[in-house]
């Protein structure tokens, strides 16, 4: 069976809309279930073949083969269910099985495409009552209930009872345990840098504060400014300002209105350990590689799409049916984030990141990542970036232009290592967006691997003049919206920044005129490049500006393009200073954009290139002010980097790091940052969970919310190239 996620997505959504303005109203509690107590023998229960249900004390018990691949391959279930979207059912069993095994209880389509309505993969053990609530997106005579438990190596033995799935019970009101309402960095602050907190209270006049060390010992103290009603929030909210306070040490604690925050240092030392970390995420992403497990002991695993069965491997890849009559061998690159596929838009905007972070943090070029390639005599940020940069430079087509991604045929379900995908890999049409990135990417690689690898450096920019070339040649070669079946669409039909991205950095590495006139000449050089997102995927006219401004060239008028950076930086100066939980984001109506954190941190990256253009001391103190939100000064009170700070997200979205569904697998790596608050929450967990929810509170720390919580490359390049920033300057 499968987990047709985004198509499912989309009708919930469709649904949600229409739902707003009809609320259902609640039916009588009804069971769906036909002898779910088993009293009258299995029927209408069925099982899979070859494992008979047997009935013993009155519960329905199966010998579960072992040697199955995927949890759907060994199952209990019942169909001929009756579901109502907008309805809210209870879905309840009692169950016990071998410790150390899940059973995937799933309400879904009982016939293709198998949708998957609602599940929970709880860890058994001794018989337990499990209870969860949901909301139906859709209406069907043809649901089921079903029990999977397939997917294990060894045989073990499942018994369920009390199987229940009742209709017409009331929604369950999900409420986020946001802990103190003192909110604060729960990593660290710089000895030197700025301090600011924010309390969440009814108060609207100042109230004392104190800070505490690890003793208990009060050693500062002041008064809060109140700030009103916060409109990411909607919580009246002060601000506190300890920034006097310079003494390092660590289990710091903020007291205000009788609530004390969670503990945090006063130090650098973390910033350099998420620097490292940030960035040996990517190997962790590496496609066509065994992870090794002594280089991130729990992370091992086998190399994925190598052309190894299940897998049907990235070797020889044809297109779609009708789109090339050529195959490539695509190995290689970085999974895009909780999915296997690999799109060269993405890919190009998080090598730019690693790229520019070693063009403009000088000190990662010392930083180990523990990586295979560790120890030669190339900076590990320039290996671990070349891993991609190989693969971006595969999916050129011969005519210079590139394909937009590679992924898989149809949507896959969690968990599923890489290499054991077995969807068929495709070719997606070439995009204008995709050629320039790797004309951008591989134009900035040529002149930074000169020095180590002279023939690649050679290699990478033939191939990026080409790709210039050939977009020129096709200029509206555009990656539609629709084209997101087995993995996301990454549409861009907005092409002029990337133009003015890939001449900016071809005129960087080679200092030719005809770049510098395109650079001039496009109507990106003189537009606002800063708006609320200074840039992510789809936007990269601020990347160029920010290289232009900050890497040696003799552009005429340079001091423009440099002056609007700096603008841009006030901007979002701006925002944060308005802002009492200082976030230099501020969308328009409130609607926090997928990928929220990401677009927070690169607007802090636009501040860390105002600090080097003009070393005023201001837009380093936003660019620290702005991750202490990352951090967990928010309103969910949680670090959004997984394993920094007391609360963290956990359970991002991962087809392998999916610890949540299996306990044998692991959670992400630690220094992953997760997608955070977005107000469209575009899964049916987030709209069952979050519905009229505000801002900051657009996220849940859940598996299954893809679109809130998922991991991605070019979000940890975000990551990395502000931490790597903020290592440089303590
Ligand atoms: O990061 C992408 C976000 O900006 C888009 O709004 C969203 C929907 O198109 O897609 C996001 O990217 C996802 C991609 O489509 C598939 N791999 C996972 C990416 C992160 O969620």
């Amino acid at each position: 069976m499968h987990l047709w996620e985004r198509s499912l997505a989309i009708s919930a959504t469709t649904l949600l809309l229409v739902g707003a303005a009809v609320v259902p109203a609640l039916a009588d509690e009804v069971e769906q279930v036909v002898n779910g107590g088993f009293d009258s023998g299995t029927d209408p229960f069925w099982s899979t073949s070859g494992m008979p249900i047997a009935l013993s004390d009155g519960q329905a018990c199966v010998d579960v083969p072992g040697g199955t691949a995927n949890r759907w391959d060994a199952a209990i279930g019942q169909n001929d269910i009756d579901l109502v979207a907008g309805e809210t059912y209870r879905f309840a069993f009692d169950a016990s099985g071998d410790a150390g095994h899940v059973v995937r209880a799933v309400t879904g389509l009982a016939v293709s495409p198998y949708d998957t309505y609602f599940e929970q993969s709880p860890a058994l053990g001794g018989l337990q009552h499990y209870e969860y609530t949901f909301t139906a997106s859709t209406s069907t005579a043809q649901g089921q209930v079903a029990f999977q438990v397939g997917g294990s190596a060894e045989p073990w033995h499942f018994c369920v009872d009390n199987v229940s799935l009742v209709g017409g019970v009331p929604p369950e009101v999900y409420v986020p345990d946001t802990g103190p309402r003192v909110r604060v960095n729960q990593v660290a602050y710089l000895p030197a840098g700025p301090k600011g907190a924010t309390l969440v209270t009814e108060a609207t006049s100042a109230l004392p504060w104190h800070l505490s060390d690890d003793n208990g010992k009060v050693v500062a103290s002041g008064r809060s400014v109140p700030r009103g009603v916060d409109a990411s929030s909607g919580q009246n909210v002060h601000s506190i300002d300890f920034s006097r306070f310079t003494k390092p040490g660590s289990g710091y604690t903020l007291t205000a209105d009788g609530e004390t925050s969670r503990p945090f240092d006063i130090g650098a030392a973390a910033y350099d350990r998420l620097r490292a970390d940030s960035l040996k995420f990517f190997y962790t992403q590496r496609s066509g590689i065994a992870i090794d497990d002594a280089l991130r002991p729990g992370y091992g695993r086998p190399a994925g799409h190598v052309d190894v069965a299940p897998n049907q491997g990235d070797g020889d890849v044809p297109c779609q049916p009708g789109v090339c009559d050529y195959r490539l061998d695509v190995r290689g690159g970085w999974y895009d984030a909780g999915d296997h596929g690999k799109y060269v838009v993405n890919g190009g905007i998080s090598v730019w990141g690693l790229l520019s972070e070693y063009e403009q943090s000088r000190g990662v070029r010392k930083v180990s990542l523990n990586i295979p390639e560790s120890g030669d005599r190339i900076p590990d940020i320039l290996d671990e970036a070349r891993w991609e940069l190989d693969f971006l430079l595969e999916m050129q087509a011969p005519d210079g232009m590139v394909h937009h991604k590679i992924h898989d045929q149809a949507w896959t379900g969690l968990p599923l290592l890489p290499s054991a995908d077995p969807q068929p890999r495709e070719l997606h049409p070439v995009s204008t967006a995709a050629t320039l990135n790797l004309a951008a990417t591989a134009a900035q690689a040529a002149r930074i691997y000169s020095r180590y690898d002279p023939a690649f450096a050679k290699r990478a920019l033939a191939a990026a003049t080409k790709a210039y070339t050939a977009a020129k040649t096709h200029p509206i070669a555009l990656a539609p919206e629709s084209d997101g079946v087995g993995g996301g669409a990454y549409n861009d039909t907005k092409v002029t920044d990337d133009f003015y991205w890939a001449a900016a950095e071809l005129y960087l590495t080679t200092g030719e005129k005809r770049y510098a006139t395109d650079v001039i000449t496009s109507p990106e050089h003189t537009a606002d490049s800063f708006g609320p997102a200074a840039f992510d995927w789809a936007a990269t006219a601020a990347p160029a500006k920010m290289d232009l401004a900050l890497l040696p060239n003799k552009l005429p008028g340079l001091n423009g393009v440099k002056a609007q950076v700096v603008a841009g930086a006030d901007k979002y100066l701006a925002v944060q200073r308005a802002h009492p939980y200082g976030v230099a984001y501020a969308p328009a109506n409130n609607v926090w954009d997928w990928g929220s954190n990401s677009i927070i941190a690169n607007n802090l990256v636009v501040l860390t290139a105002a600090h080097q253009l003009t070393g005023r001391a201001k837009y380093r103190d936003g660019v620290l002010t702005g991750l202490d939100y990352l951090l967990g000064r928010n309103a969910l009170n949680r670090s959004y980097v997984t394993g920094y700070g007391e609360v963290s997200a956990q359970n991002e979205h991962s087809r392998w790091y999916a610890a949540q569904l299996d306990p044998a697998l692991p959670h992400p790596p630690a220094g992953s940052l997760a997608g955070g608050p977005n107000s469209s929450i575009q899964d049916p967990l987030a709209q069952e969970k979050l519905k009229g929810c505000v801002g900051q509170f657009c996220y849940i720390d859940d598996i299954q919310s893809w679109s809130t919580n998922e991991l991605a490359i070019n979000w940890n390049a975000a990551l990395a190239r502000l931490t790597g920033y903020v290592a440089e300057i303590h």
